[in-house]
């Protein structure tokens, strides 16, 4: 029992020191973890034949540029790219790691639809066979893993019953990340479809973060081994009047600080399709406000989005990608 205890803390505070760097000196998380099935879509709307081959460039592309770490902590890798070489030969995780920047994983296998919820309502999955997943993923370099539930705004939603299990299962998946070595970010996303105004948003944010925070304290979850991966409280994208962000600030940090626990390790907000300006706005608003947390970015398309277009498949092109990534991390950490 004592060599089990001792272990176990141990561990806890070695995830508790990874947490604490991922969201530390004002850099953040670049989130490349698109699924095969979204990143082929991505290439083609930029022109690029969907194949493995032209998936792996791109993200040696984003991934290996200099210097990458003065504003990058950590980068969610999918499970495709976590198993891909760089053209010298090197694992991802592995040139990830000489650079100074920690691995992550996507552990969740999407969403399927929600028996009895509201209208296009979904659970994320990923649960099965999570425990023996991590412990290969930990093998494979991984430090950090991350599961996003997709939660809708409107006509009933988000439901109660949507709330709670994707809940659960957010929870349940941070547990079998702490018991296996690996830092849960949890990312409960609103997405911000909807004419709303960011008064609702504020609430749905509320209640969402509030069932998310009993679920993890039920599960046993240690939140200083943790960080929230959260939407920023905005209005929604196709209202009339949208919210400044001294406002959208003011909404986030409040819901955030009357919901989760202080001893979080931090928080980095998602972009959720948000112009790469207007989230790096309101991040440096969110920032001034302050919380009882380190707050940062884990953006997706708000980093990514430039570097693929300025790239389009052309080897020629891949210093044009690398700098319209390096101008989005800047603008980030500066925020
Ligand atoms: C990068 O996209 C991630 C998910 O891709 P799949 O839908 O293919 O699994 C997504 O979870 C992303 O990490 C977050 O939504 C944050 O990205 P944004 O673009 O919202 O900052």
């Amino acid at each position: 029992t004592t060599t089990s205890t001792t272990t176990t803390s141990t561990t806890s505070s070695e995830l508790r020191a990874t947490a604490a760097r991922l969201v530390a000196g004002g850099r953040g998380i670049l989130a490349a973890d698109e699924s095969p099935r979204t990143m082929s879509r991505r290439l083609e709307d930029a022109g690029v034949a969907p194949t493995e081959e032209h998936r792996r460039a791109y993200r040696e592309l984003l991934l290996t540029g200099e210097d990458l770490a003065a504003g990058v902590s950590g980068v969610i890798l999918c499970d495709e790219t976590l198993r891909q070489y760089l053209a010298d030969g090197r694992p991802f995780p592995a040139a990830l790691a000489g650079a100074g920047i920690q691995t992550g994983i996507k552990v969740d296998t999407g969403t399927v639809p929600l028996e009895g919820g509201e209208d296009g309502e979904t659970l994320t999955g990923g649960l099965d066979g999570l425990a023996d997943r991590v412990a290969e993923y930990v093998a494979l370099g991984a430090e950090f893993a991350k599961w996003r539930a997709v939660l809708h705004l409107g006509a009933g939603r988000p439901s109660s019953r949507a709330l709670e299990a994707n809940a659960d299962a957010l929870a349940s998946y941070a547990r079998t990340c702490q018991d296996g070595g690996l830092v849960p970010i949890v990312e409960p996303e609103i997405l911000s479809a909807g004419g709303h105004r960011i008064e609702v948003c504020a609430a749905a944010t509320a209640r969402t973060l509030a069932t998310v925070s009993r679920a993890l304290n039920r599960a046993g979850v240690d939140p200083a081994a943790m960080v929230l991966k959260p939407n920023m409280v905005t209005a929604g994208e196709g209202a009339r009047q949208t919210a400044g962000p001294a406002e959208v600030a003011r909404a986030t940090v409040d819901t955030l600080v009357a919901t989760m626990p202080a001893e979080l390790a931090g928080v980095a907000f998602l972009s959720g399709g948000q112009p790469s300006a207007i989230a790096a706005a309101n991040l440096a608003a969110i920032r001034r406000r302050g919380g009882p947390w380190p707050l940062t970015f884990s953006f997706g398309r708000a980093l990514v989005s430039p570097a693929l277009l300025a790239w389009r498949g052309d080897p020629a092109a891949v210093d044009a990608g690398r700098e319209a990534l390096r101008r989005e991390v800047d603008r980030a950490v500066a925020a």
